[in-house]
């Protein structure tokens, strides 16, 4: 993919080259998050949301009639574009993002291998919240308040600290200048076929499948 900006005065030279982009696979097999996040779930939630995210992106983008070199470029610039095209593509764009960044905030190993995050991750949590403990806590608080649909999510905010903040639909954090780390889906089409309207037993449960090293790795690239 040649590498451009939504804006590059020079992408004139390749426009032939359409960016479409395609449904991410999983890192794991749907069967593989089982008993904690159940297989139909997670196949309805990736094959179907996710592909129909793709899909509306895709079409925003084309009306639109940008060329973004990535979905980064789209979330982080979505103020310079048309006015009447920012809606759907915050909304699938954002869709698209927030999935694949929640698929890869899981794995299957981390019931047995990995519980909490270690090193340096672990040293800043301790740090801003006070025990990985009390950040459980407000994380999952946070998971559990917000209204309606959205996400949770653990960020690094402008001053390069942790921050635990909500986002609503689908607005994804890279839009408002935070860098983030680890996040849980709370739109109810995550956790209702489990969990029905027990949205706190489905982030305890999330807890189980956390996958720290990713979180770590994501870290020590932003900190
Ligand atoms: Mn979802």
């Amino acid at each position: 993919m040649t590498q451009r900006n939504l804006f590059c005065n020079n992408s004139v030279i390749f426009n032939f080259i359409i960016m479409t982009f395609q449904l991410p696979q999983l890192p794991y097999g749907y069967q593989d998050l089982e008993p904690f996040y159940d297989a139909r779930t997670l196949e309805i939630h990736h094959s179907k949301h996710h592909q129909t995210y793709t899909d509306k992106l895709n079409e925003a983008i084309s009306k639109a009639g940008i060329e973004p070199s990535s979905i980064e470029d789209i979330l982080i610039n979505l103020e310079k574009i048309p006015a009447e095209h920012q809606t759907a593509l915050r909304n699938h764009g954002g869709g698209y993002y927030n999935h694949t960044f929640f698929w890869e905030s899981m794995s299957p190993n981390s019931s047995q291998e990995k519980r909490v995050p270690e090193g340096s991750l672990m040293e800043a949590i301790e740090n801003k919240f006070g025990s990985y403990e009390k950040f459980k806590n407000a994380f999952s608080t946070k998971a559990a308040t917000h209204f309606g649909s959205g996400w949770a999510w653990l960020v690094m905010n402008q001053e390069n600290e942790l921050e635990i903040i909500d986002t609503h639909d689908q607005i994804s954090p890279i839009s408002l200048g935070y860098k983030p780390l680890l996040t849980i889906d709370v739109w109810e089409h995550a956790y209702y076929l489990k969990f029905q309207n027990k949205r706190p037993e489905w982030i305890e449960t999330f807890f189980n499948i956390i996958n720290w090293k990713k979180v770590e790795e994501r870290f020590e690239i932003v900190k």
